[in-house]
């Protein structure tokens, strides 16, 4: 393999700057012998998928390639040729032989290479799938893949494939960990939407088709963003996101009738509360004609819903699902709904249980353009937590996965934390809910219910730091979150492999290392932090850092329930919360029963005393010790592992990196010693020599 250019700079381009191999002089051995791109159609989406091939073959050959609408000159050879199916482009016709491969899905495409015609031929039934046939492309150019007899088909397995804004209008980002907002500033949307572009750039190239640009905690500004006043803004957004095949959303406040409507009431099934949605529709598609629609949060920690009015979710979704649907807009409504302080002293309120027990009796009475949105695990993006058993368990509903990529329970960006494997055993998860095979994935995507939407959702990383997302290696989980949603079966190895080329170039040992690094650091960050399913030892409000009891809604260690006696939650049936029983046949008996139940989850579901022996033979108090020991040890690891890289990458990118594995191994520390020290100092048990720490 020829050596390559470093990525230069410090990691803006992310994995679009497909770094060329040294030896590649334009003239001499070019990595690409496709000089020219023969494009006939003049629509936006069909003109991105062009510029974007002429950015990506320009870095990749040094100069920029011949852009022509006909291929009529043999000098024009050898050329992609990008087009819908009889989109006029004579080129792809003859490569595909006037028998295009049948995509089913308007975001599908096929690529395929003729020696014959001299041409690599990107096919498509419309614009979407070009474009996103045109970044595969780049993405084989950019991992140094064969060229020779490609013929590709592909289509996304989920329809809807979102990612989630947590972005505020004074600039800020709930729980944003790269630096301030880049879509607004002082309460208003950015005049400069350059940075939005980008990240527009970044989002199609990994497939992903929808965005909330807002967040889900709607406040008095952000609740005006349905407004006339601010409408024109959210449309000059909306224009940068469709030229990327990208529909764009809003996040709403469910009180906003009262808060700016003038009216005394949101309840949804007010006539003049219907009605004034209603207009609000009517002005927002005035607006933007194809606005994707609503995001909602209601009735969770302190945000307004139906509750208050002593109506439930189906009520309150259809009431806004009616209003968008004239104009094919979606609701999608979230499912985290909690606003529980929970008492140490009732050992049966359980905060895990409450999606399920909300969501299940509703099942069938959403409209058709409600989705409801389940966060992957019944509490919140803990670094482990059981499949939430509320996937599976609304057969008559539109649902998607919702997944965080902002690292909040798991490192925030300054720890690395490659959370794609994570995401891959949510999504193989067989939830029973229809006998075998009923895994997330096929809930997910709407094939097991054979529903008409579904899909995943996941909560951004990004801010304004340089690099996008202030550890360099955190933008793998971002183009992981993309690649995944597009295509579960794909594995987090190639995943991590392919975004390791694109960024550093396709050379050793760095692709290796990386991998190796981006492959062990979730286990890494659970043993020094929360071994054994219990989450949540984190500090107050930032939830940055070791603080056993500090998480704000626990009260007394209500999240872990540790005493002289024990330690973890029982939340089986016989004894416990019941929730167990939330799961199907043979998931709800393994995680009842403590013999069956897997060790990553014991102290989940179960309250055990601290000599309990797990599967491994080791107590559940030595294994804390250890682990937390291990795991700072692993810790140094990854920054030794990324020392030996030194002078292989550019200077900056591998200061800010190595800058960062550092802190995590100091951070790591901190971790072990106040977990260990509280968990040893609570279960009373003598160390090695005897002592009890006190
Ligand atoms: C946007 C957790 C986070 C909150 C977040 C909430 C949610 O509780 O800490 O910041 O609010 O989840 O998903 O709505």
């Amino acid at each position: 393999m020829s050596a390559i250019l470093q990525p230069k700079g410090n990691g803006y381009e992310a994995w679009l700057g497909y770094p060329r191999p040294a030896s590649a002089s334009s003239e001499h051995s070019p990595v690409t012998p496709y000089h020219s791109i023969i494009a006939a159609e003049q629509d936006e989406v069909t003109g991105t998928a062009v510029a974007e091939l002429v950015r990506g073959l320009s870095s990749l050959l040094g100069s920029a390639p011949l852009v022509a609408a006909d291929a009529l000159s043999a000098a024009n050879r050898p050329c992609i040729a990008i087009g819908t199916w009889g989109g006029g482009n004579p080129l792809v016709e003859q490569v595909f032989g006037g028998d295009p491969p049948r995509l089913a899905s308007p975001e599908g495409y096929a690529i395929r290479s003729s020696e014959a015609h001299s041409c690599i031929a990107i096919g498509a039934d419309a614009p979407a799938g070009l474009l996103y046939g045109a970044f595969h492309l780049l993405r084989l150019l950019g991992t140094g893949a064969p060229l020779e007899a490609l013929d590709i088909s592909s289509k996304p397995a989920n329809r809807l494939r979102m990612i989630n804004q947590w972005d505020n209008m004074d600039g800020t980002i709930e729980r944003g960990y790269a630096g301030a907002s880049i879509f607004y500033e002082q309460n208003r949307i950015k005049d400069d939407l350059q940075r939005v572009e980008d990240y527009a750039r970044m989002l199609a190239s990994v497939g992903l088709n929808a965005i909330s640009i807002n967040n889900v905690n709607v406040f008095a500004v952000e609740t005006r963003l349905i407004t006339a006043e601010m409408l024109p803004d959210v449309a000059r957004v909306a224009d940068i996101f469709r030229k990327y095949a990208i529909r764009s959303f809003l996040s709403i406040n469910f009180a906003a009738p009262m808060e700016i409507g003038g009216l005394d009431t949101a309840d949804p099934l007010d006539p003049a509360v219907r009605e004034w949605w209603r207009e609000r529709a009517a002005e927002i598609y005035a607006a933007i004609p194809d606005f994707g629609g609503f995001l909602v949060k209601a009735d969770s920690e302190h945000r307004p819903g139906p509750f208050t009015y002593g109506r439930d979710h189906a009520d309150g979704s259809n009431m806004l699902a009616e209003a968008l649907s004239p104009y094919g807009g979606l609701v999608i409504w979230r499912c985290f709904v909690y606003n529980c302080k929970q008492d140490w002293r009732d050992r049966k309120t359980d905060r895990a249980r409450a999606a399920y027990d909300h969501f299940t009796p509703l099942d069938g009475r959403f409209h058709d353009n409600v989705i409801l949105q389940i966060k992957n695990g019944p509490m919140d993006f803990q670094v482990r937590e059981p499949v939430s058993p509320l996937i599976g368990a609304i057969p008559a509903t539109h649902q998607v996965v919702e997944f965080q990529i902002a690292q909040e329970y798991t490192g925030q960006q300054r720890h690395l934390c490659y959370l794609v494997p994570q995401w891959k055993q949510v999504l193989d998860f067989d939830t029973l809910s229809r006998g075998e095979g009923s895994t997330v994935k096929a809930i997910a995507d709407g094939s097991l219910y054979g529903r008409a939407w579904g899909g995943i959702a996941a909560v951004s990383n990004i801010g304004d730091d340089p690099n996008w997302t202030g550890h360099l290696l955190a933008q793998a989980n971002l183009y992981g979150y993309g690649r995944l949603a597009w295509n579960p079966e794909l594995s987090a190895e190639d995943i991590a492999q392919e975004w390791a080329q694109l960024t550093f170039g396709p050379m050793e040992p760095v692709v290796e290392t990386v991998c190796r690094m981006l492959l062990d650091s979730w286990s890494i960050y659970e043993s020094y932090t929360a071994p054994l399913g219990v989450g949540w030892m984190v500090n107050p409000s930032h939830h940055y850092g070791p603080n056993v009891d500090g998480y704000e809604y626990s009260m007394w260690g209500t999240y872990h329930f540790a005493d002289c006696g024990g330690i973890g939650v029982d939340r089986t049936t016989a004894t416990g919360t019941g929730y167990a029983a939330q799961y199907n046949g043979s998931n709800a008996e393994r995680y009842e029963v403590l013999e069956s139940c897997p060790d990553e989850l014991l102290l989940f579901f179960h309250h055990v005393p601290y000599t309990h022996k797990l599967h491994s033979g080791t107590s559940v108090i030595q294994h804390i010790y250890n682990a937390h020991f291990e795991g700072v040890e692993q810790a140094r690891g990854l920054l030794a592992q990324w020392q030996e890289l030194e002078g292989r990458l550019n200077e900056q990118l591998y200061s800010q990196v190595a800058g960062r594995l550092k802190e995590q191994a100091e951070h790591a520390c901190e971790w072990r010693d106040i977990i260990n020290t509280y968990f040893w100092r609570k279960s009373g048990i003598p160390d090695e020599l005897g002592r009890v720490i006190y």
